[in-house]
């Protein structure tokens, strides 16, 4: 397939294509030996992004996969690079491609499936299993996975790593099992080796191979690699190259060829070796196992052991040796295994004893459009978050599906409300030695809340493994969690990964922005709400008024509770919160003037006009006919200091219309794809945008967010005006809201500055 990609299909741009044949050869044992023998068609597995070719060949083997694919690997609209869960056909179980999470994926994914099975019954059981690349060991996101205490004693998690001893580079130097093993087995792992094959085992039983025994674990890995490329005779020479004398003697009366057989022999390509070792890790049921599989990269292939073969591939001629070596001709080359023969009726049976039968409980209950919640006359939106979430609690249909998590910071987002009311999940009933008037933190199988230690990583893996339990545990669950907002960025990458995946669910970063303000500068967070409206999948919520946070949080949770599809737009609904609290005044007088159901439809919609500039100057009695005009757009906490500009400017004479943008991706997608359908089709250039029927007048633009001021800085494009984006540019540092606002030009004072010079930018621009 790979050769196929690279030298038969015609090449239209000149770029490599690529592939992994290396990568592939090295787990192709094992994958032999987990598809046609070990798995269940319950177990799920993450495979290793390099080895995605074997899955697709297994797939195909098993009869899932049609032939035409064989030739599509790693074109539009074919077989992906990596494995994909949501663009490959058949059954991929977990996305894989960044190195790392693919790894720590089922690791989640046994913990949800552990969540599932205490609050609404056994499932069948399952193995969560991960083929994992060595080099992958050094990824960072590994070990938060394998320390964070929700994912201890998860008896349902295996972990395979291919244990080539190379990574992309280089041949990696020295021996690192005894680190790994240790660290581990420090987290309360299983660790199991599969070293030795047959004719290495055969040799040990042998008299005096003591001493060579010992010698193989102890060559450093890049000499033993570099056996690989030898010959017979030089591969033996290197191979006792600093041996003590007792193994040159015990290989005295052994051939060169034999030699080279025998010490290369590892267990990670002996099929018995491996299933050995994959049923002693079945009966530990009280803790995940990892087995190291000794490999060689590139094994069976002429690029093996080569310090360079991570990108390599096979020339033409040795293709055709390849293709002979198997039995094959350029006639028979993609032909399945005869039906009649004993590796077709292999793949016949395999094909239906892995036949998986997705029966998936969805959620059925009706869900609010609002809750009954009464709003204080100022609020936080965290504050009112946490409110809603409490009260949805209450709701005995609905409730059972909502799980919320956070990383450490669960009081100090307000999930404690609703903590109090369902508990904190633990797999065993636990004791409460503390008695919090405040905070009830009961633990036990009962509970709803799964709180993870600081790793915004886990955090991310967590929720896109509950996004995906029903694809998982044949269960849908509503995940809602919550971050401090700057850290949405130290989990960005798993975050990244589960949208990725196509997993749904509700995420609060909060609080926000410089408004914080006494926080300082390593916790205003700015570049976030750029994260929210640029990465595909997700929905950037950032209302200012609790009634509007009311009715987008329902919206969103029937929108998580949907069941899951491939490439669906809206996964991810991401509230960006913030504690200050702010009058709701404004807000309640359009909602009285609009009515609930229109005003509904426009939040929803993204954006809303908070005030009509041409009204404000009637109620002062000015003229509207010849004043100028402009438009003050928000986004979130910032609205008192715009609304008091609105009423500044009106005061002399300025026509200053405020709107409201509650959710800046809606409002941008909904623009960009009204541009690509014009784009596709001259005729619909027509269809208007929501934002210019919302904003139909041609005044420029101020918009004003605690964020980035490129987050927004698209509006005035997107309508065809002038725009001056404020927004915060800098580094923040402690303070007042007030200091910060100025600092950063969100004050009243510099929005009504602003508003005056685009004004006067835009009318010189006119004359
Ligand atoms: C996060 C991330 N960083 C870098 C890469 C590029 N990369 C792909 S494979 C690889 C080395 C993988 O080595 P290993 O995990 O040992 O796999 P194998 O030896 O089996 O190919 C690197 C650096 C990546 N895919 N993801
Ligand atoms: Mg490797």
């Amino acid at each position: 397939m790979i050769d196929y990609a690279n030298n038969e299909r015609p090449n239209v741009d000149g770029i490599k294509v690529g592939g992994h044949q290396a990568s592939s050869a090295s787990l192709v044992t094992v994958m032999t030996a987990l598809w046609f023998k070990y798995l269940k068609a319950e177990d799920q597995v993450s495979v290793k992004p390099h080895a995605s070719p074997i899955l697709h060949a297994i797939n195909y083997l098993l009869g899932n996969l049609d032939k035409d694919y064989l030739t599509k690997l790693r074109s539009f609209g074919g077989l992906q690079s990596y494995p994909s869960r949501t663009k490959d056909p058949g059954r991929i179980d977990f996305s894989t491609g960044s190195v790392g999470l693919g790894a720590a994926a089922p690791l989640f994914s046994g913990a949800t499936r552990r969540y599932v099975d205490s609050h609404f019954g056994e499932r069948p059981k399952s193995k969560f299993i991960a083929l994992i690349g060595d080099a992958e060991l050094d990824e960072g996101n590994i070990w938060e996975a394998v320390s964070d205490p929700a994912t201890t004693n998860l008896g349902n998690v295996l972990w395979i790593v291919d244990f080539n001893r190379q990574s992309l580079d280089r041949v990696i130097p020295g021996v690192r099992i005894h680190q790994w093993r240790q660290q581990f087995e420090a987290a309360g792992w299983n660790v199991a080796e599969v070293k030795y094959g047959e004719k290495l085992k055969n040799a040990f039983k042998e008299p005096n191979s003591e001493s060579f025994q010992k010698w193989l674990d102890q060559i450093p890995n890049e000499q033993y690699q570099s056996i690989f490329g030898l010959d017979p005779a030089a591969a033996r020479n290197r191979f006792l190259e600093g041996a003590p004398q007792s193994v040159i003697d015990y290989f005295a009366a052994k051939s060169d060829s034999e030699v080279l057989e025998i010490v290369t022999d590892l267990g990670g390509h002996d099929f018995a070796a491996l299933l050995e070792e994959l049923v002693n890790c079945e009966k530990i049921t009280d803790k995940p196992s990892v087995i190291f599989a000794y490999t060689v990269k590139g094994w069976g292939l002429p690029l093996a052991g080569n310090p360079r073969n991570h990108s390599a591939s096979l020339s033409s001629n040795q293709i055709d040796e390849f293709r002979k070596e198997l039995g094959l001709d350029l006639g028979t080359e993609w032909d399945r295994f005869n039906s009649k023969s004993i590796s077709g009726q292999i793949c016949e049976l395999r094909k239906s004893e892995l036949q998986l039968d997705n029966k998936v409980s969805n959620i059925e209950c009706p869900i609010p459009e609002r809750t009954d919640l009464q709003f204080k006359a100022s609020n936080s939106t965290q504050e009112v978050f946490g409110r809603i979430l409490t009260t949805l609690s209450r709701d005995p249909e609905l409730v059972k599906y909502i799980v919320t998590t956070a990383p450490d910071v669960a009081t100090s987002t307000n999930l404690g409300g609703f903590i109090n009311r369902v508990g904190v999940y633990s797999p065993t009933e636990k004791r409460a030695w503390n008695v919090d008037p405040v905070l009830k933190w009961a633990e036990g199988p009962t509970g709803q809340h799964i709180e993870l230690g600081i790793s915004e990583m886990n955090l991310f893996m967590l929720l896109g493994a509950l996004g995906l339990s029903d694809i998982h545990s044949h269960q849908k669950l509503i995940p809602v969690g919550a971050v401090y907002d700057p850290f949405v960025l130290r989990g960005l990458d798993s975050l990244v990964h589960g949208v990725y995946s196509g997993s749904r669910f509700i995420v609060a970063g909060t609080p926000s922005g410089v408004t914080l303000a006494p926080e300082g500068g390593a916790h205003q967070s700015s570049i976030t709400a750029s994260v929210g409206i640029e990465l595909p999948g997700m929905v950037l919520i950032e209302p200012a008024f609790a009634t509007a946070l009311d009715w987008l949080l329902c919206d969103a949770i029937s929108g998580v509770a949907k069941p899951t599809t491939k490439n669906e737009r809206e996964l991810v609904f991401y509230f960006r919160l913030s504690t200050r609290s702010i009058l709701q005044e404004a807000f309640e007088s359009v909602r009285a003037k609009v009515g609930d159901a229109a005003l509904r439809n426009q939040v929803i919609s993204g954006a809303y006009q908070l005030v009509d500039g041409r009204l404000a100057l009637e109620v002062l009695g000015i003229s509207s006919e010849f004043a100028p005009e402009v438009n003050l757009v928000s986004t979130g906490v910032v609205a008192p200091e715009v609304l008091a500009a609105a009423q500044a400017l009106a005061n002399i004479g300025i026509i200053a219309n405020v709107f409201d943008v509650v959710s800046p991706s809606r409002i941008y997608h909904n623009w960009q794809s009204s541009l690509s359908s014009a784009i596709k089709d001259i005729k619909s250039i027509k269809n208007q945008n929501y934002l210019e029927t919302l904003i139909s007048n041609n005044a420029p633009i101020v918009s004003i967010h605690d964020a980035s001021s490129h987050a927004m800085a698209w509006l005035g494009s997107a309508l065809g005006v002038r725009q001056i984006s404020l927004g915060v540019n800098v580094f923040g540092q402690s303070g007042t809201i007030p200091d910060l606002y100025k600092a950063n030009l969100l004050d009243t004072d510099s929005i009504v500055k602003a508003a005056t010079h685009v004004i006067g930018i835009s009318r010189n621009k006119e004359r």
